[in-house]
C-alpha cells in the first residue's frame, strides 16, 4: 500500500514538474530588454507579417513586453505595398500601424527608395520619365497615407557602394545623383511630421562612411530635412568593428542628426564569401556541411562568445546612448533570421537574442545585467 501511494506521488511530482517545464519553457518572466534601456535608447525588432497579424500567442506577448520600436521586414518594401502601376496593397502596413498603437510601439516604415525588392513593372521601366513618374508617386502616395502614423521612414536605403560611390541603381542611371535629395524632398513634403532616415549596411567603414555623410551634407546643403542615419549592423560575432562604429557614432552626430543601429544581428557561422557584414543579396556561396557546424544545438562556448560580443557592443551603445535615438534586431528570434539563408541557404544560425522556441539566450540576460550596471 505504501509503495503504491510512494508511486503515485512520484508520478504526480513529475506530472507537475513536466506541466511547470512546458509552461515555463519560454517564459523572461518580468524581465524587459525596452525597459532596461528605458531612457537610453529604443529596443526594436524586426517583424514579419506573422509577426503583425498576431498569429502564434507566445510570441504576441513577448514581443510588446520586449521591444517599444518596430520595423517591418518586408510588408513596406516596393513590391509588396506598390505591386503594378495603379495598385497599391496597404493591408498588412495599415495592420502594422494598428499593432503599433494597440501596445505603443513606435513604427519605424522600411523603406521608401530601395533598388531591392522592386515591383516587376518598376525593372521593366526604361525611361527617365516613366521612373521619374514612379519615383513621385510611390513617395507621395505612401508617405503621405502614413505621416504621423509611423514614427519614422527609412526614405533611402543602400544607395552606397562599398567605397562610397553611389551604387549603379535604377536610380542613379534614370534620374541622376540628385534622386536621394529628391526623395528627401519629396518626403518631407508628404510627411511633415515623421521623422526622415538614410540607412544602409557597412557605413561604419571609413570608405563607405565617408560616402554616407556626403550624402547626409548634400540633403542638408539643399535645405531638405534629414533627421537621422541608420547603420544597420549585420555583423559576425569574432568580428564586430568596435573601434569603426565609435568613429562612426561621433561623425554621424556631429552632423546634427540622430544615430541609430537598425538591423542589428550577429551571425555564429563561417563566412564563406570573405566579405564579412555584407547584406549585398548577389554575394551568395553554395551549402556544405562544414559551413554549417550548429544543426542541432549551439555549443556552450559559442553561445558565451555570443554573449560577450554583445555585451561589448551594448557597452559601446551605452556610452554614447545621448546620440543612439534606437538600437533594433533584425527579428525577433532565431528561427526568423534571414541569416539561415545568407549568404549560404538552408543554415542554422544562432544571430538574435532569443532561441528558436522564444527562449532568452545568455546574450539577452547579458545586456539586461549591464543596462542594470549602467543605470
Ligand atoms: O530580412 C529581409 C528578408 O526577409 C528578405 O528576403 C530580404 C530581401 O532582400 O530582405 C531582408 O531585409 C533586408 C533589409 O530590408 C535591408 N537590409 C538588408 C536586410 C537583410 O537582407
Amino acid at each position: 500500500m505504501k509503495t503504491k501511494r510512494f508511486n503515485l506521488a512520484i508520478v504526480i511530482a513529475i506530472a507537475v514538474l513536466f506541466i511547470f517545464c512546458t509552461v515555463t519553457k519560454n517564459k523572461v518572466g518580468n524581465t524587459s530588454l525596452q525597459k532596461a534601456f528605458q531612457g537610453k535608447f529604443l529596443i526594436g525588432t524586426a517583424l514579419n507579417a506573422s509577426q503583425i497579424e498576431e498569429k502564434e500567442p507566445y510570441a504576441s506577448k513577448l514581443i510588446p513586453q520586449q521591444f517599444n520600436a518596430a520595423t517591418p521586414e518586408n510588408i513596406m518594401k516596393a513590391e509588396i505595398i506598390h505591386p503594378a502601376w495603379d495598385t497599391y496593397n496597404f493591408d498588412l502596413a495599415d495592420k502594422l500601424v494598428a499593432y503599433g498603437k494597440k501596445y505603443g510601439i513606435k513604427i519605424n516604415a522600411h523603406n521608401l527608395i530601395w533598388h531591392s525588392q522592386l515591383p516587376p513593372f518598376v525593372r521593366r521601366i526604361t525611361d527617365a520619365d516613366s521612373l521619374k513618374m514612379y519615383f513621385e508617386d510611390h513617395i507621395t502616395t505612401v508617405a503621405s497615407r502614413y505621416d504621423g502614423k509611423v514614427y519614422s521612414w527609412d526614405v533611402v536605403n543602400e544607395a552606397l557602394n562599398e567605397d562610397g560611390t553611389l551604387r549603379n541603381s535604377i536610380f542613379l542611371q534614370k534620374l541622376g545623383p540628385d534622386y536621394i535629395v529628391e526623395a528627401f524632398r519629396l518626403a518631407a513634403k508628404a510627411a511633415p511630421n515623421t521623422k526622415l532616415y538614410y540607412n544602409d549596411y557597412n557605413i561604419e567603414q571609413p570608405e563607405k562612411r565617408a560616402g554616407a555623410i556626403e550624402i547626409i551634407k548634400k540633403i542638408k546643403a539643399a535645405g531638405v530635412r534629414i533627421d537621422g542615419v541608420g547603420i544597420q549592423g549585420h555583423w559576425h560575432m569574432n568580428d564586430v568593428p568596435l573601434e569603426k562604429i565609435e568613429e562612426s557614432i561621433k561623425e554621424f552626430a556631429a552632423l546634427g542628426i540622430e544615430v541609430m543601429f537598425t538591423e542589428l544581428d550577429l551571425s555564429v557561422l563561417p563566412n564563406p564569401t570573405g566579405r564579412p557584414g555584407s547584406a549585398d543579396i548577389s554575394q551568395t556561396a553554395a551549402y556544405n556541411e562544414k559551413i554549417n557546424p550548429y544543426t542541432k544545438a549551439l555549443p556552450d562556448s559559442v553561445q558565451k562568445k555570443l554573449a560577450q560580443s554583445y555585451s561589448d557592443l551594448f557597452t559601446l551603445f551605452l556610452k554614447y546612448k545621448k546620440n543612439i535615438s534606437r538600437v533594433t534586431f533584425w527579428g525577433v528570434d532565431d528561427g526568423q533570421s534571414w541569416l539561415n539563408d545568407f549568404p549560404v541557404r538552408g543554415r542554422t544560425n544562432y544571430a538574435l537574442l532569443f532561441d528558436r522556441n522564444l527562449k532568452p539566450k545568455e546574450a539577452y540576460y547579458k545586456l539586461i545585467e549591464l543596462a542594470k550596471q549602467k543605470q
